[in-house]
Parts: structure tokens; sequence; C-alpha cells
């Protein structure tokens, strides 16, 4: 070889990897290329016109770019942006820096999907709050996260600043998050100590600049683990005073602190409740705490007694009397379902029945009930659903449940890193769409061959509805095994275990029929809808058949639409949902030769698993039901392949805070 080549080959095949290591993932949709020098003016000397001009310097391919803070009537949002392209010259303008950025951002995303930059466009945000809460324990694990452990390394702040944290800013403002929750609703009262503020402060210095504002999740007895005090009751002055004293004390450390997001008297965390005190008289202290500073109360309606009532009516029974006594600083966080992130769920009757106080919806991006990081289900079809089922609903925000850790590809697999995306984006506007935002993460993140790209948006838009299917369809629900919620355990008896715990208790299964009646012969939750809505789900016959199960007790041989009857259509569900899974495989097939290697394997490896246990989830929950309606599998389904016997010894063993490989998988099966 010449020698010139010899000495050069080292350097050739360190690029080579180099390429291939650049596709693990790890720049999410931030793909543009870094070696433009385009003309860019920032006139605004702010924090985020400096960062957007950076970064449109650096990728932005077209004409010279200004950027100036203006007064306009159509910027009606701290956030929005304007953007004039006279062709020679672009202007973006906007109330503030942050809008700036985001106006940045927006260039840079049209740019990266291959899209014009229109002469004109207006742009504000729906919703003011567009936050991530993160179930972060301050030990570095993640309640329900299946993507490592916690990007914050607790005990090297505030000294070390890990550069993910600044990959993490960038990442959420690209599409339009400003704010973040970064610690556990089953919050630890040491995240209030002096030692950790001065940690989540030296976080807030990272974020600010790119827009995003720390919030903490609080402990209510933080009084007492805390500061010694006898009792954590929000009427007592030594209690009011602790949390007035600790407002002061994270405001001087952190000016422009979010406020906090809490978890009260819910699964056995402490609250006003101990001291036979409401939600609102405990919320409202804490607002007042904290209303000098600006901040904000974020009180979740999450709460279910060890009560008899239906648990899908409790959140309603306990906020809905307390409308209209909060604080105006204070903002009832509401998850998008009465019972628990289902793969589907009619929408919380609290969004329609609360109109005295401010609410934000809660949604999960981090899969527990979907299959964690192993499962593909794009949801920004499941969230899209839902803004249509609250179409008119005033909210004030939007949380999503972060599905982020360390891990290399920040969610534990490619495509979750779509739901981060959707979540951001449907936050700044529902009305953009699921498939517009599926396709322009596609184009961003693995491609832009156009067969290739329908074959990837047509495997995700159909992804969710498939969960459903092959998991709980026609209105099922809380099927899951107990504690891990990743596999099916329909059958899962637990002696001593609160019965809204178990499946049995929202199956219902007898050798009539299936489902939970919560029609007015029933638990009557339907009542809790407006009465135009609660006589349709009342109704067996008028009752969308996706909702059957969740509102009727239907008998096996209750005719459905198609013909068939319950029994049947439930068999074919289970089945079109395991069809579904090889549709997606095959898509991706033919997608895959676009894609590079490492990303192309690492997904096809997820849909095996997600292809075994779609089959496992209907075998499972087929068999079972099966015993109770007595009936035969239809013979134009594909044929159950395990026993049930088999099945029920089946546990696999793993925690809240993992996701379950593929190999641990194929040896319990
Ligand atoms: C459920 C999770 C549990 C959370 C709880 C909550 O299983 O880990 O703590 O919700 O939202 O979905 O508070």
């Amino acid at each position: 070889m010449n020698k010139k080549l010899i000495f050069l080959f080292p350097l050739f095949l360190s690029l080579f990897t180099l390429s291939i290591q650049a596709e693990d993932g790890s720049k999410l949709w931030l793909r543009n290329d870094q070696q433009q020098e385009a003309q860019v003016k920032d006139k605004s000397k702010t924090a985020g016109g400096a960062i957007g001009a950076e970064e449109l310097m650096k990728s932005w391919k077209g004409s010279a770019v200004t950027l100036t803070i203006a007064k306009d009537k159509e910027l009606t949002t701290d956030d929005g942006f304007k953007i004039e392209n006279k062709g020679d010259k672009i202007t973006l303008k906007a109330r503030t820096g942050n809008g700036l950025l985001y106006g940045c951002y927006h260039m840079l995303r049209l740019q990266a999907c291959g899209y014009p930059l229109p002469p004109l466009t207006i742009d504000n945000p729906v919703y003011s709050l567009r936050l991530l809460n993160h179930w972060d324990n301050l030990d570095g694990t993640i309640e329900r996260g299946y993507a490592g452990h916690s990007l914050w390394q607790w005990n090297e702040l505030p000294a070390t600043l890990s550069p993910r944290y600044t990959d993490y800013a960038r990442a959420n403002a690209s599409i339009g998050i400003n704010g973040t929750v970064i610690n556990n609703v089953n919050a630890s009262p040491q995240i209030l100590s002096s030692e950790y503020i001065e940690k989540v402060k030296a976080l807030a210095d990272v974020f600010r600049p790119y827009g995003i504002k720390v919030y903490l999740s609080v402990n209510f007895a933080s009084p007492m683990a805390l500061g010694g005090l006898p009792t954590a009751d929000p009427l007592d002055e030594a209690v009011v005073k602790w949390w007035k004293d600790k407002c002061d004390e994270i405001y001087k450390a952190i000016p422009d602190f979010g406020g906090f997001l809490v978890k009260a008297n819910s699964e056995g965390q402490p609250g006003p409740g101990d001291y036979g005190r409401s939600h609102s008289q405990g919320a409202n202290m804490l607002a007042d705490a904290i209303a000098p500073h600006g901040g904000i109360v974020m009180w979740r309606s999450f709460v279910y007694s060890a009560s008899d009532a239906d648990r899908a009516k409790q959140a309603y029974e306990e906020f809905k009397p307390l409308d209209g006594q909060f604080r105006e600083n204070i903002i009832l966080q509401v998850k998008n379902g009465p019972i628990d992130f289902q793969p589907r769920e009619p929408y919380s009757p609290l969004f329609t029945a609360i109109d005295s106080t401010q609410l934000m919806a809660e949604l999960q991006v981090t899969q527990e009930y979907l299959g964690h990081s192993n499962h593909i289900a794009y949801l920004g079809t499941m969230w899209q659903e839902f803004f249509d089922e609250i179409k008119g609903v005033k909210l004030k925000g939007l949380a999503g449940v972060a599905n982020i850790g360390d891990a290399v590809n920040w969610c534990g697999s490619d495509f979750a890193q779509a739901n981060w995306y959707a979540f951001g984006r449907l936050a700044w506007n529902p009305a953009t769409g699921a498939t517009k935002i599926a396709k322009e993460w596609v184009l961003q993140t693995f491609t832009h061959d156009a067969a290739a790209v329908n074959n990837i948006v047509d495997l995700m838009l159909e992804s969710r509805e498939a969960v459903v299917n092959y998991m709980m369809p026609l209105g099922l629900h809380h099927q899951f095994a107990w504690g891990h919620h990743y596999g099916p355990q329909p059958w899962c008896e637990i002696r001593g275990a609160r019965p809204d715990w178990l499946p049995s208790y929202y199956h219902k299964a007898d050798s009539q029929g299936l489902g939970f009646d919560r029609t007015s012969r029933g638990s009557n939750a339907v009542a809790q809808y407006p009465k135009t809505l609660a006589s349709q789900l009342d109704d067996i016959n008028t009752c969308p058949e996706k909702y059957l199960l969740w509102f009727h007790h239907a008998a096996w041989t209750h005719p459905m639409r198609s013909g068939r009857t319950l029994w049947n259509e439930l068999c074919h569900k289970y089945d079109d949902g395991v069809n579904a899974v090889r549709d997606m495989r095959d898509r991706w097939a033919k997608a895959m030769p676009t894609v590079d290697d490492q990303r192309a394997d690492a997904v096809s490896r997820k849909l095996n698993i997600q292809l075994k246990d779609a089959i496992w989830w209907k075998d499972a929950c087929l068999l079972y039901f099966q015993t109770f309606s007595k009936l035969p599998l239809p013979n134009d389904i594909a044929p159950t392949t395990h026993q049930l016997d088999q099945m029920k010894r089946v546990e696999l063993g793993i925690s809240n805070y993992e996701c379950p490989s593929a190999e641990l998988l194929d040896k319990m099966r």
C-alpha cells in the first residue's frame, strides 16, 4: 500500500467508526449540520436571542436574518414569534428572547424537513405552561422510567455540570417546552433542604437561557421531616411560616423559580387531609407562601381512597365540590383519563366539570402502560383523541411525565423520542395534529426518502391502536401485571391487596359477560359527564364501542356493530392488534435501507420483542376470559400458541424502574 494511504488509514477508520457512533440516537431530532456561516444579526440583547442566533449561524442555509424584540399586535403571547421572509432578508420578531429562540428553532425545523419558509409566519403557543414532569428520585432511580437512570447527577451537583444538561435544555427549547419539574411527585422532603436548593439552582442556571423554568415536586409533610415541626397542618402558624421562609430561600437562589407540584393524600403521600383539612386549604396555604414571588402551585387531582366507590369517580367527587375555592395562582393538574394513563381512557370528567379553577392536563410520555421502551406506541394520536374530546375546554397548560433518562438515546428507544417531540409540539399547539408532527419528526430524525417516510409515518399512526387492541380493546383497562405494569395478568389475585389494584376490579368477567357497569344502573360514573354525553354513554347501543367495556357490563353474546358477538369481536380485536405489529414490522423492514444500520437494527430488535409480547397479551387475555365465556375462539383468527397455566406461572420479577430485556423475556417464556 502507498505510504501515504497507510498513514491515513487509521484516520479513515476513526472517521468511519465516528459516523456509525453518531447514529446512536443521541442527536434526537436535531440533525441540521453545523457547518454553515449564515448572516445573522441579533439586535435583541437577550439570552434567548443570542442562543437562537448562534444556532442559525451554524445551521441556517437561507438568506440573512435579523432578530428583534418588537411589540406587534399579532404577537399575542410572550413566547410567540413572527417571521417575515422577504426573499433576500428575513426578519424574526418576538416580544421576548424566548420568543426569538422559538422562532429560530421553527426556521431550523422547516429547513431540516425540507419545507420552505413562507413569506409570513405568525405563531403563538396555545398553552402558556408547557412542562415536563420528571418522576426522578434523588437516589438516581426513575419511577416508571425506562431509559436508565436520572439525568441529574445529584452527587456531582452543583460543582460539576454534565454537558447533557445543556443538550436537554436545547432539545426542549427546540420543541417549545418552557418548564420542568425535576423530581418525582412521590417527593422526598430532602429536595427542599438548603443543600439541594443549591444543586437545583445550578440546574436552573443552565436551563434559564433556553427559556426553561425549574419547578419542584414537594412533600406536604416537609415542615415536619425537614423543619422538625410537630405538624404539617396547613392552618398551623408555624407551618405557614416554614413554607414562607422556604419560598424566600428558594427565590433568593432561583429568582425565576416556577413553583410547586403537589401529590397530596394520594397513594400514601401526606396531605392536608391528614389534619382534616381540604385540598383547597392545603393548596391555598402553599399558594399564599409562593405568591409574593410570582410562583404557582400545581395541585394534582390524582386521588382515590380505599373506599368502595368506583375509582373512576373519586377524583371528581373530591374536587368538584372545591371548585372556586382555589387561589388564582393554583392550577389543578388532572390526568387525561379518570383512572391512570391506560392505553385508552375516556377523558376525565373533571375537565368539563371544573369551571372556576385553572386547569392543566397531565399526559404520560413515559410508556408505563404501553409496553415501556420496548413497544413502539406513538402517543401523538392518543393525545389528539384527548384534545378532540375536550374541545372547548380552557387549559392553562400541559404537563408530560417524561420518558427521559441517562440512556445514550435519551428515551430507551429511538421511537420513544417521538413522544417527547410530539408532547412539546402539541403543547405548543394541539391543532398541529398527530400526523403532521409524526411526519416532521421522521424527516428530521430518520430519512427524507418519500416512500420510507410514508412507511414510518403509517407505522407510527397505527401503533397506538395496535397496542390498545393487543392489550385492552373495547374499553378494557388495567389488566396489567402487579407492580411493573408491563405484561398482562388479568387473573392476578393478591390476598389483602386493595381491590382497585387488581385487574378483576376492572374487567368484572363472569359467566354473563365482561366490563365495568358505570351506567345509571351501575356506579353511575356516566353522570359526571355533561348531560348529552352522559346519556350517550349510558345506553349500550349508543356508547362508542371503543369505550363499551369501560362503561358497560356487556353480555358475551352482545351484538356488535360489525355483526359479531362481543366475544368474537374481542377475539378479532386481539388478533388485529397482533397483525398490526406484523404490519409495523413490514413497514420498518421496507424503510430500513434508508436508515443507518445502528438505529435500523435497534428498532428491529424492539419490534421483535413487541410482536412476541403482543401474542403473549392476546393469548393471556383470550384464554383467561374464555374461562368465563366458555365460547370457542373463532376460526378466522390465528390460534393461540400458549397454555394459560404456563402463562400464569411466569413472573417477570422486575421493578417499577426498569424495562425488561429481550433476554429476560425469552428466558421467562
Ligand atoms: C401511577 C404510577 C405511580 C405514580 C402515580 C402518580 O403507577 O408510580 O406514582 O401514578 O401519578 O401511574 O402519582
